[in-house]
């Protein structure tokens, strides 16, 4: 037989379901000392991509329109999800990370070490999302930051109402006239691989996700950072940028959190893109800044839906 008549034989073994739910469920103890009569349930590799696609589609069907769209999955974008999903399960949160890996700059505590310091009361957040810490007094340490980091990426991951679409970038936001001059009303995103081949295919137009709010933790500028904040100065939203100040610990993180708002109607900016606009200090090495910050974007996302 051909090879390429085996895929429509096939096809209607592989589309049905390959276990029930009633299915009696292998242990971990059965396979110890068991490995020569091993083997995996079967599978036809359509039935892999299948299940990916379905899925991915549906998501991308359901999120078209949503009800917060919240832009970079670092440390403020996560910690805004969590409080989000939580407080809300009735709406319906997209996360748009530019990145494969989710987590931003919140993978270690600073260069290459693993510690994540919190300054208090900052260590309320990682109570809410059960994340241990030694007390230091002042300030709270997590003994590595990808603990923080994964824990709350699990958290926010397993509530119903959010679906993380990463290596997905937001590329424009969608506008509308409004009595302010202008509304944020979504983003325009466009698939990181296929962004990269502006200059030489030009008929790939972007995906669209329509929000009343949106909420932008890009982080502060770079090659990717502070998107949203530079996108609003060329749509001549704002005048200019203040730009990211020198490093200061204790005034920089202050000013992060209670700066955390909405700064054109629809758009919340929160994280390091807001010392951006503000002309605010960085902190470097100190997270607190970055939850709580989530915490109060997420109270002002939630006062614009209760208006
Ligand atoms: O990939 C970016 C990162 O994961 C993502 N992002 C940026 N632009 C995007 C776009 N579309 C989709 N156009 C985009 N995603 O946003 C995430 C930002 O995470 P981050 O950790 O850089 O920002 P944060 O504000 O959550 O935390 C910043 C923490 C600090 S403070 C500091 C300093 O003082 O020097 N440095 C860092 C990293």
């Amino acid at each position: 037989t051909r090879d390429y008549a085996q895929p429509i034989i096939a096809k209607t073994a592989a589309s049905k379901p390959a276990s029930t739910g009633n299915a009696k469920q292998t242990t971990i103890a059965e396979m110890e000392n068991n490995w020569d009569s091993f083997a995996f349930n079967p599978i036809r590799e359509s039935t892999v991509s299948r299940a990916m696609t379905r899925r991915y589609f549906a998501d991308l069907d359901t999120h078209a329109e949503s009800d917060i769209v919240i832009i970079g999955a670092g440390s403020c974008g996560l910690s805004t999800a969590f409080v989000l999903a939580r407080a809300r399960p009735d709406l319906k949160i997209a996360i748009i990370e530019a990145g494969v890996a989710p987590g931003g700059g919140a993978w270690l505590g600073g260069q290459l070490f693993s510690a994540m310091v919190m300054r208090k009361p900052a260590d309320a957040f990682l109570r809410e999302v059960g994340v241990e810490y030694e007390d230091e007094g002042d300030y709270v340490v997590v003994k590595h930051a990808a603990l923080f980091t994964s824990t709350l990426l699990s958290k926010v991951l397993a509530f119903p109402n959010v679906k993380l679409f990463n290596a997905t970038c937001v590329e424009d936001l969608i506008t509308r006239p409004a009595e302010e001059g202008v509304r944020i009303a979504g983003v325009v995103t466009n698939w990181t691989l296929v962004s990269m081949h502006h200059d030489d295919q030009s008929c790939m137009d972007p995906n669209t996700i329509n929000a009343p709010v949106i909420i932008s933790t890009t982080g502060h500028d770079g090659p990717m950072g502070a998107f949203c904040v530079k996108r609003l100065v060329s749509m001549q939203r704002i005048e200019k940028l203040g730009g990211m100040r020198g490093l200061d610990m204790n005034v920089a993180e202050d000013a992060i959190v209670k700066g955390t708002r909405e700064i054109v109607p629809g758009l919340i900016v929160g994280g390091m893109e807001l010392s951006e606009v503000d002309g605010a200090n960085r902190m470097g090495p100190t997270f607190g800044a970055m939850a709580l910050s989530g915490v109060k974007a997420a109270e002002e996302a939630l006062r614009i839906f209760d208006v």
